[in-house]
């Protein structure tokens, strides 16, 4: 596998940051999780944009213009012969001293990796999953605010330990004030007769790319596109729930903290919604 670099392709095993790398030693970096389907990369534009706002926010000078980052995506793909990818960009603060002033990095770090994608296994789209809320609460947004895509992920990863201790796959994490914000690594909905709500990402979730194209799904669908609190209750007494996130797609969530979810069965705007997402994933993205 060959891996971009600042600026040049290498080897997997000579690809290697140091360890003074402040992404590394602080998480202090920003990141973007991409797919490509059959040659064509899924909402590449809106991604780079997203990693570009995720830097200017942290105060992170990305070293490339968007369309060389473009470029350099297409590459990564190409030069590892790959038609279903996935691909991880990342840029770091760079190389620093141990302290926490990002003056001392002088140049951020950027690579990116584009590997075979591990698909989840198609049982959990068939049946759906069973899921929890955790006590790890999301990141308060005026702590840090999940709609920087950061290398910092521990918050998610804390309840992710929580979920898979106590034998589930997946967490349901609520916001400070107990409203459903999202899962750790992919965005929440709920269905309700005709009307398709999620989370407002003020309550502090990550603006999905997923999340957004399944609101422009739904919104061609005649469903009714909400962004409005929710509190576990809501989630208990819908008619279906599904999470969304560009390496699960959709899927579809049958029980929550040992609530049955409307039939107990991947519901059917679900599905319909599901099929739609496949479409637009053939019949769109940016050909390499
Ligand atoms: N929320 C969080 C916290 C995320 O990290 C999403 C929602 C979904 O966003 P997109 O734009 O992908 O629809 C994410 C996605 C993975 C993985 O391998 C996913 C993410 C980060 C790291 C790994 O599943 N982010």
């Amino acid at each position: 596998m060959k891996i971009f670099l600042n600026g040049k392709f290498v080897e997997q095993a000579q690809a290697k940051v140091s360890v003074f790398d402040h992404g590394l030693l602080y998480g202090d970096g920003v990141f973007e999780g991409i797919r490509s389907y059959n040659g064509l990369i899924f909402k590449l534009h809106q991604h780079i944009d997203r990693l570009f706002e995720s830097a200017h926010t942290i105060m992170l000078k990305i070293p490339y213009t968007k369309p060389q980052l473009v470029e350099a995506v297409k590459d990564s793909l190409r030069v590892n012969k790959l038609r279903d990818g996935y691909i991880r960009l990342v840029v770091t603060r760079g190389e620093g001293d141990l302290g926490l002033d990002p003056r001392k990095c002088r140049q951020p770090t950027t690579f990116i990796i584009a590997d075979r994608i591990q698909l989840y296994p198609p049982q959990l789209y068939e049946r759906g999953l069973d899921i929890i809320t955790v006590a790890t609460q999301r990141n308060v947004p005026e702590a840090l605010n999940p709609q920087i895509k950061s290398l910092n992920y521990l918050n998610n990863i804390l309840a992710k330990i929580e979920a898979i201790t106590a034998g589930y796959e997946e967490a349901i994490m609520l916001s400070h004030s107990g409203y459903v914000t999202e899962c750790t690594g992919e965005n929440i909905f709920l269905v309700k007769g005709k009307q398709v709500i999620t989370p407002p990402p003020f309550i502090g979730v990550l603006r999905g790319i997923t999340r957004q194209t399944v609101m422009e799904l739904s919104r061609s669908r005649k469903l009714e596109v909400r962004e409005e609190l929710l509190t576990r209750h809501d989630l208990f007494n819908a008619d279906e729930v599904f999470l969304t996130g560009t390496a699960a797609e959709i899927v579809p969530v049958v029980k929550i903290d040992g609530r049955t979810i409307g039939e107990g069965r991947p519901g059917s705007h679900t599905k319909k919604l599901q099929a739609a997402f496949h479409q637009l994933t053939k019949t769109s993205g940016v050909r390499y």
